[in-house]
């Protein structure tokens, strides 16, 4: 694909995909971290800037982080919350808010965290990791709208006392069995399966490419660098997926 303000990227989709997905009314998008990076939003694995440049991201998203140290854990969460309200979903989230106008059958799943695709309109979304906006008790893992500020990090539960932690899956944690469960279902039902901006590292969303694939689905890849799922995904489009997604609606999914 060629730089993100060509106009010309849609010239460059293959012809074969956009045949496919012409014909597809039953669609599943699972997106990750490198869907917002063009946002400004750092991806999960990419290095942290200025004062948590010394922490790798995966040592701080567990449950034996934030009881090791729930202040540090807490005041990461809260700076990338600060990140997130200070940018703007892009020209990706944007496109794939309007395919759920276009396809009926649309669905959208994403492991990002950072709302970005409900501030561009997108409604049908499971959010398979949470939600960074999400507070919850971390002991009785009901969510908690408002606390007493005593300038503790993390604040505590009005009821129980017990530390507040962000509404998020962290690694060693089970997802939402309702949410996954029904990730599973569409994934098993979809006749297209666009997997974008996601490294396909971390289970269980790895595996939902590999369950539409199984199933028939055509599986498409969309990301800057290569991934485990490159070597089996029907179409692999190399490219940043501002420029990507919004090729491929105008392309497949044209209005009027
Ligand atoms: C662009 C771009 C541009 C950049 N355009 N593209 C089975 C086998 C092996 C291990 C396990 C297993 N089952 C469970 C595990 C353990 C673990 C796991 O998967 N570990 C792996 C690392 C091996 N999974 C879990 O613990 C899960 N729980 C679970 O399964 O429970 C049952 C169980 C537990 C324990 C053992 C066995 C069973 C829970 C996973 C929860 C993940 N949570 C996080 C944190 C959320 C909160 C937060 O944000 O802080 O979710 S971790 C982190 O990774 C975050 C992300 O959502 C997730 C995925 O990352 P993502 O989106 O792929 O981001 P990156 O940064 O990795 O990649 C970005 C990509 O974008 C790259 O490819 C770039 O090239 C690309 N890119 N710019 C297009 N402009």
């Amino acid at each position: 694909m060629r730089a993100p303000s060509d106009p010309d990227a849609a010239a460059e989709l293959p012809a074969a995909l956009i045949e496919v997905l012409k014909d597809s009314t039953e669609v599943v998008a699972l997106t990750g971290a490198g869907v917002s990076a063009e946002s400004g939003v750092p991806t999960f694995r990419d290095a942290q800037s200025g004062l948590w440049s010394r922490y790798r991201a995966e040592d701080l998203a567990t449950p034996e982080a934030f009881r090791r140290d729930p202040a540090l854990v807490w005041n990461w969460y809260a700076w990338r919350r600060s990140l997130v309200q200070a940018v703007k979903p892009n020209p990706a989230h944007l496109a794939l808010a309007a395919l759920e106008r276009r396809i009926s059958g649309f669905q959208l799943l994403t492991q990002n965290v950072d709302g970005l695709h409900r501030r561009a309109g997108s409604s049908r979304l499971l959010e398979l990791h949470g939600d960074l906006f999400l507070t919850l008790c971390s002991a009785e893992r009901t969510p908690v709208e408002t606390w007493p500020e005593h300038g503790d990090a993390p604040p505590r539960c009005p009821r129980c006392e017990a530390p507040l932690r962000p509404g998020v899956v962290w690694f060693g944690e089970t997802l939402p069995e309702p949410i996954l469960s029904s990730a599973f279902a569409l994934s098993a039902g979809c006749q297209v399966f666009l997997s974008i901006g996601t490294s396909s590292l971390v289970q269980p969303a790895a595996a939902l490419p590999l369950c539409a694939l199984e199933s028939g689905a055509t599986v498409v890849e969309i990301n800057t660098e290569p991934t485990p799922l490159s070597e089996i995904a029907d179409f692999v489009l190399n490219g940043p997926a501002g420029e990507i997604v919004p090729a491929l609606l105008q392309s497949a999914w044209p209005t009027g």
